[in-house]
């Protein structure tokens, strides 16, 4: 042996080799298949790299260089999602612009990775900040509005006076700014919005043919549809209604009261003099809470009488009308039926404010429930109760859900309609570093509204920017500090936001896009990313779409991967993108936990950082590690020697291929244990089980250690499989076994499926046709020696004991049966 595995001038040598010889600058052979392997763009952080990036990182690299291998043209591609709070934050501390700050934290990033040895295709790298990317984010977003799929809304958002900014529900809790502590009120603001809900069928229902994971369950809670009806309750002596959505119109009989949400535009009007002060104090005390504390069932409930009744269009009673905080504004119609009997909710309510309890369904097998003590939910059938209409008395729930409805359309009072968990996209961002929205509105003014001459600005007359001057981009400001305005630091930049044209004056929006706006569609940039005339080209399209496998956190289950869903679908109905759906095949992988088997965080010091690892072990050992901790999609916790574990088995690859080589044969068990290894490293790796890959290629690595001379084709076999994990160290011993170029595209090993074929197996041993015990069996095995082991099994003993044996049948390798009586 001569010398040492030395992992640092072995990865450095090979990194600048890739770089030098562009090994991974992506190929597109028309006669070859292509496979479109993507990660999901980090964010680039102040903090650097951290261990679960290059979990899912490494798993897509080596599904890549195994493609190479098997000479598929593969598009793997990298670049930075890089808007984001965190910059504007850090400049507001710091004094530096977030353009310096991004720009830093990308070098870093990019460095990381360089380091881990990825082998992506440099050349594609896109940063959805540049004014080239930015044009096409800002050029999706006006075929949105074109469509009628942006546009504006007066849409309550926690406004936190103090910190003098909008704040996401993420970041306020009980009323309260997480930052600071300040006090947080619910406000119209004019906002942006996208009109995803009006793809919420679609979105769920081509979720079917998905290979996706939970994931597609998520998304479909998310999206919510419930199926239900809308019912009109007229508000006595008056001529006003109130609507009501409900998914039990089976239950109306039982309507005891109805209740608004305290938001409801009618909450006011219909309140009688003496109920509107304590009215006014509870919605003001509404709007510190946020929809989730109030959707939060196990919270007391609370609400007050607005002194006006209303009547039940199917049986006639008139009901009293509530506000409470847990019906919710912007859901269904912001108005519910209350039914005591079957709704838990309503059963509290009720319960706390002493309102009538009417039963009206029982259950269909009979059993009683006592509905004074708690709701019955279920379905059932409608029972005869005085309440109930003679006509539905028997009928089950669904039965009269459709009789219920149909009976109300008849007398125009009500009808079946389909309500949505999802809501509207709110698209408008109160901050500096994002994409300026690409729109702008009539002002009317005497004078020049830069200077300070009165203005009004006509935001109901939204003008789209033309697209030829795209990309519209940020001002530069030295000061993103958030001021009481809530139209954002871009208000405060006047020479930016007015401009004259034909002597008449415009303002532009000062909201930016959200964070998630670029992410939307990065994959589709990748394909062809320093385009100047389009997006990117339809010859790009067709060559390398749809994504074939997307990897990355499962915290994106809902939010990333509906809103790209979403402008995708927007694409594809405008003639854009061809498919309906961007991503073929979905894996999260699993969370990386601290050794505590806690969640990596700062403040419980178990933080891991991927530098310190490569410094100490490797950047193959870190990538190795991270694959053989475990099944990809599993949480599972870091263990420090288990990164000794595989550096030790990186130093028997290396010792096995470096010490004696030979060009004779090594014998038949380590023929077929090569052949084994083959097949299920290939499968392993094609069903991303990369864990029990390594075990396997652990095995072989064991045995080959214990010759003298190892057999240079085998070595070159195991280094070839190896290098998709460990690429530099592949990369070398390929050098050191002869090889002149890299391994990249070298042929992938195959196996001879006659030699992967076991010859001990596992087979059935049957008593009278029921499977007894099992065996294991040499296929080659004589009848007379499997019968006699079989008899000696405790649990074939005890049926055939005292019995005699009829007959046996034995098919070699399948199964034994034993005919006795
Ligand atoms: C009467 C009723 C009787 C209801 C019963 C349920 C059970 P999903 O399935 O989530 O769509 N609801 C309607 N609008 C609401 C709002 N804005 N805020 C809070 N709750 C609201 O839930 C639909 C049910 O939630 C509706 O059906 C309504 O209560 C309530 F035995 O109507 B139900």
């Amino acid at each position: 042996m001569s010398e040492r595995y030395e992992p640092a001038p072995i990865e450095s040598k090979w990194q600048s080799y890739w770089a030098t010889n562009n090994t991974f600058a992506t190929t597109r052979r028309p006669d070859k298949e292509k496979k479109y392997v993507l990660d999901m763009f980090p964010y680039p952080s102040g903090a650097g790299l951290h261990v679960g990036h290059p979990e899912g990182y490494t798993a897509t690299d080596i599904l890549c260089r195994y493609y190479r291998m098997r000479d598929f043209d593969v598009l793997h591609p990298m670049g930075w999602d890089a808007f984001g709070l965190p910059a504007e934050q850090y400049a507001i501390q710091t004094g530096t612009h977030p353009r310096v700050t991004t720009e830093k934290n990308i070098q870093t990033f990019r460095k990381q990775l360089q380091s881990l040895g990825f082998s992506y295709d440099w050349s594609r790298e896109v940063d959805t900040t540049k004014p080239d990317y930015v044009r096409w984010t800002q050029w999706i977003f006006l075929q949105l509005f074109k469509k009628g799929l942006a546009f504006q809304d007066e849409i309550a958002v926690n406004w936190c006076a103090e910190l003098g900014t909008v704040l996401a529900n993420e970041e306020v809790t009980d009323g309260k700014s997480e930052r600071g502590g300040y006090p947080v009120v619910r406000t119209p603001l004019r906002q942006w919005m996208l009109r995803i809900t009006a793809y919420a069928d679609k979105l769920a229902a081509d979720l079917e043919g998905l290979d996706w994971p939970e994931t597609k369950g998520k998304q479909i809670h998310w999206i919510g549809r419930s199926e239900g009806a809308n019912v009109d309750f007229t508000i006595d002596g008056t001529s006003e209604k109130v609507t009501v959505f409900t998914t039990r119109v089976d239950t109306l009989s039982g309507a005891t009261y109805v209740v608004l949400a305290p938001e409801h535009p009618l909450t006011l009007k219909l309140a009688t003099e003496g109920a509107r002060a304590a009215v006014q104090t509870y919605v003001e005390a509404t709007k510190r809470k946020s929809d989730m504390d109030r959707m939060d069932a196990s919270k007391a409930k609370t609400g007050v009488a607005l002194g006006v009744n209303a009547t039940n269009p199917l049986t006639g009673k008139s009901v009293p009308v509530w506000i409470s905080d847990y019906v919710i504004g912007s859901y269904g119609s912001g108005a519910v039926m209350a039914v005591p009997a079957h709704d838990v909710r309503d059963h509290a309510f009720a319960t706390t404010y002493g309102l009538p309890i009417e039963e009206v369904i029982v259950s269909s097998r009979g059993e009683k429930s006592d509905v004074q003590a708690a709701a019955f939910v279920d379905d059932g059938a409608v029972g005869s109760f005085d309440v109930v209409p003679r006509e539905l008395v028997g009928l089950s729930s669904e039965e009269a859900r459709a009789k219920t409805t149909e009976m109300l359309r008849a007398k125009g009072q009500g009808e079946s309609r389909v309500s949505y968990r999802l809501r509207d996209w709110v698209f408008s961002r109160q901050r500096y570093w994002g994409e300026p929205i690409p729109i702008y509105f009539p002002v009317e003014t005497d004078g020049d509204p830069r200077t300070g001459a009165a203005h009004t600005i006509r935001y109901d007359q939204p003008i789209a920017v033309e697209e030829s001057e795209l990309p519209l981009l940020l001002p530069d400001m030295q000061d993103f500090r958030p001021t009481g305005d809530p139209m954002g630091p871009l208000a405060r930049v006047p020479d930016w936001r007015f401009f004259q044209r034909d002597g008449k004056w415009f303002a532009r929006e000062t909201n930016t896009m959200p964070q998630w706006a670029g992410s939307c569609w990065y994959y589709l940039r990748f394909l062809d990313p320093t385009n100047t005339e389009r997006a990117f080209s339809e010859e790009a399209y067709n060559a390398w779409m749809p994504v074939d496998l997307y990897v990355g956190g499962s915290e994106h289950a809902v939010l990333h991967l509906l809103y790209a869903r979403f402008w995708h679908k927007v694409l594809f109905e405008i003639g854009v993108v061809k498919h309906s759906e961007p991503f073929t095949k979905l894996v999260h992988q699993g969370m990386i936990l601290g050794e505590n088997g806690e969640k990596m965080s700062k403040s419980l010091g178990n933080v891991v950082n991927p530098d310190d690892v490569i410094r100490d072990y490797g950047a193959d050992a870190l990538r190795l590690y991270e694959m053989f901790m475990g099944p990809l999609e599993q949480v599972k916790p870091w263990n420090s020697s288990g990164v000794e574990g595989v550096r030790r088995f990186l130093d028997r690859v290396w010792n096995v291929c470096t010490g004696t080589l030979t060009d004779l044969p090594m014998g038949e068990e380590t023929d077929r244990l090569v052949h084994k290894t083959v097949k299920k490293v290939t499968e392993d790796i094609e069903g991303m089980r990369f864990n029990t890959a390594i075990s396997t290629l652990m095995i072989l690595v064991k045995h080959l250690g214990a010759f003298s001379a190892v057999e240079r084709s085998v070595a070159k076999k195991l280094v070839l499989m190896v290098s998709t994990f460990a690429p530099h160290l592949g990369e070398e011993l390929w050098q050191k076994l002869g090889g002149t170029d890299s391994l990249a595209r070298e042929p992938w090993p195959t196996f001879d499926p006659a030699k992967v074929v076991d010859d001990v197996v596992e087979i059935a041993v049957q008593v009278n046709g029921k499977v007894r015990s099992t065996m294991r069996v040499a296929i080659a095995e004589a009848e007379k020696d499997v019968l006699e082991r079989a008899h000696l099994d405790e649990k074939v003993k005890s049926h055939v004991a005292g019995k005699t044996t009829k007959k046996v049948i034995y098919v070699p390798g399948k199964i034994l049966n034993l005919i006795v009586g």
